[in-house]
């Protein structure tokens, strides 16, 4: 296989000189540093602990990463109440509503937040406008976990809103006093047509202080705009349940790529979609370790797409610090 830049796209099928076989490989993809400091939650929890260490939920949305800290101790659950008395557990990266730490409180559990910090932010906003008087419209998609955890913050203040058909139904107490927050991993394009319906049915609707939908998303989304129109196929590499990385698949089919796919891992990728394509897109979503991609770079390879251009769309420095309880004796 062959990694390039730009600058050295050539044929790679000598039979076909002007067909070309290539990859255009996104950048920024995969692991975002909120799932990062939650992966990392769970490993350190286990060497500081031992095992089994309880996590709430799925860590963060991806089958690989679940199993392979199931083999190193990680027991998954999905409610508190399943967790034996006084045993330590890990709150999912997406985050959960106060009555969850009040739940592990009476439990006696040693609990660990893994909460994103980005989506501690939006929890923060949620508490602040409710507390103003607030009727809080929050963009996001229904039974995600991110969302029951927000929407816990200020159950009797915040409505959901999947999208402009919701808008019409709406009531609020004020219509003077409501503004819109959201998830942090919708599409962009998509939550901003919501937000155009949302404004058009009220006028005075304040917007949050700062983006909600994080850096990550919007990147990751960026970044697969820029590679879509030029593929015939789009793969991304991503869970099923992974809200971000099924983003990835529909902003990719908007951008122009003429099909695009989710895949957990090579092994789900479709010989038949390579039928008649000569430009393969590859991305991953923000809870895909870079293994993953490399294993579907690895199929595509074997299968004559040999020649990888990396199209990178921003740069990422982003950190987060390890939870409280990690760092602190
Ligand atoms: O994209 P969502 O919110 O479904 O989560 P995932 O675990 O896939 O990645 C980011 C986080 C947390
Ligand atoms: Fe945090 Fe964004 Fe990553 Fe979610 S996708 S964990 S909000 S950085």
């Amino acid at each position: 296989m062959t990694l390039s830049g730009p600058s050295s796209l050539h044929p790679v099928d000598p039979s076909a000189t002007t067909r070309r076989r290539r990859v255009l490989l996104a950048a920024p993809r995969g692991y975002c540093a909120g799932v990062d400091r939650a992966v990392i939650t769970v490993e350190k929890a286990l060497k500081r602990y031992g095992a089994p260490v309880y996590v709430r939920k799925q860590i963060v949305h991806n089958t690989y990463v679940v199993r392979a800290l199931e083999r190193k101790g990680a027991i998954f659950v999905e409610e508190t109440d399943e967790v034996p008395e006084g045993a330590v557990v890990v709150f999912s990266a997406h985050g959960v509503a106060p009555q969850v730490h009040a739940q592990a409180a009476r439990r006696g559990l040693t609990a660990i937040d893994a909460t994103c910090p980005l989506v501690t932010k939006v929890h923060k906003e949620a508490r602040r406008f409710a507390r103003e008087g607030y009727d809080i419209l929050l963009i996001g998609h229904e039974g995600h976990e991110e969302v029951i955890g927000t929407m816990g913050e200020a159950p009797d203040r915040i409505h959901l809103v999947g999208g402009p058909d919701d808008v019409p139904a709406l009531e609020v107490r004020d219509e003077r006093r409501v503004v819109w927050l959201s998830q942090t991993t919708l599409s962009v394009d998509e939550t901003m047509e919501t937000v155009d319906a949302l404004k058009e049915r009220f006028p005075a609707l304040l917007s949050p202080p700062s983006d909600d939908i994080c850096y990550a998303t919007q990147n990751r989304q960026t970044a697969v705009k820029r590679i879509a129109a030029a593929c015939e196929l789009v793969i991304v590499v991503g869970s099923r349940n992974s809200s971000n990385s099924a983003r990835l698949v529909e902003v990719a089919t908007q951008a122009g790529a003429d099909a695009a796919h989710l895949v957990d891992g090579a092994e789900e990728i479709d010989e038949t979609w390579l039928r008649d394509v000569s430009t393969v897109g590859l991305t991953s979503g923000a809870s895909v370790p870079e293994v993953l991609v490399e294993e579907a770079l690895a199929w595509l390879a074997e299968h004559g797409f040999d020649d990888v251009e990396v199209v990178r769309a921003a740069e990422e420095r982003q950190h987060f610090a390890l939870p409280r309880e990690l760092t602190h004796p």
